[in-house]
């Protein structure tokens, strides 16, 4: 039922009209990168829930949503957060960050690197350098309720 109310309110909202960029803070320009891909279902789902790096590498995550439903009720992004975060307060802020897709603008301070949102059948991209430190960072899908349904992971870096 919880699900239910999170899907007819995303309906409700007016379509981004606002096309958020995607964004990475210090991301390389002209280094080579390091292509993932990831897959985000109407499962709500990644395909995968880890993702290994070198400290300091730059990664090109593609991610492409797969499915069939309008993208006001089912899209995806990725978004990499600080280790400082609190991944589960950044979720609930991004529920009403529509305009923003769903990135909180008084929580950019806890994103390493996000996308924008990819609906059925679109791919999004960022490209960032993956953290000087090592350790275990997470990111999730932030659109509403996606989270809660387990789309998230951890950048494992070593
Ligand atoms: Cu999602």
């Amino acid at each position: 039922m919880k699900l239910l109310s999170v899907c007819l309110l995303a309906a409700a909202l007016p379509v981004g009209a606002t096309v958020y960029a995607g964004q990475a803070a210090g991301a390389a320009n002209g280094a080579k990168a390091r292509t993932v891909e990831l897959i985000g279902n109407e499962q709500m789902k990644f395909d995968k829930t880890e993702i290994a790096a070198k400290p300091g590498e730059t990664l090109r995550i593609v991610l492409k949503a797969v499915g069939a439903m309008p993208k006001t009720i089912m899209a995806h992004n990725f978004v990499l957060l600080q280790p400082t975060a609190d991944v589960a307060e950044f979720n609930k802020a991004a529920f009403n960050a529509r305009e923003t897709g769903f990135i909180p603008p008084d929580k950019k301070d806890d994103v390493i690197a996000a996308t924008g949102l990819a609906g059925a059948g679109e791919t999004v991209e960022v490209t960032f350098k993956a953290p000087a430190k090592a350790g275990s960072y997470n990111f999730l899908c932030s659109f509403p309720g996606h989270f809660a349904m387990g789309m998230r992971g951890k950048l494992i870096v070593k």
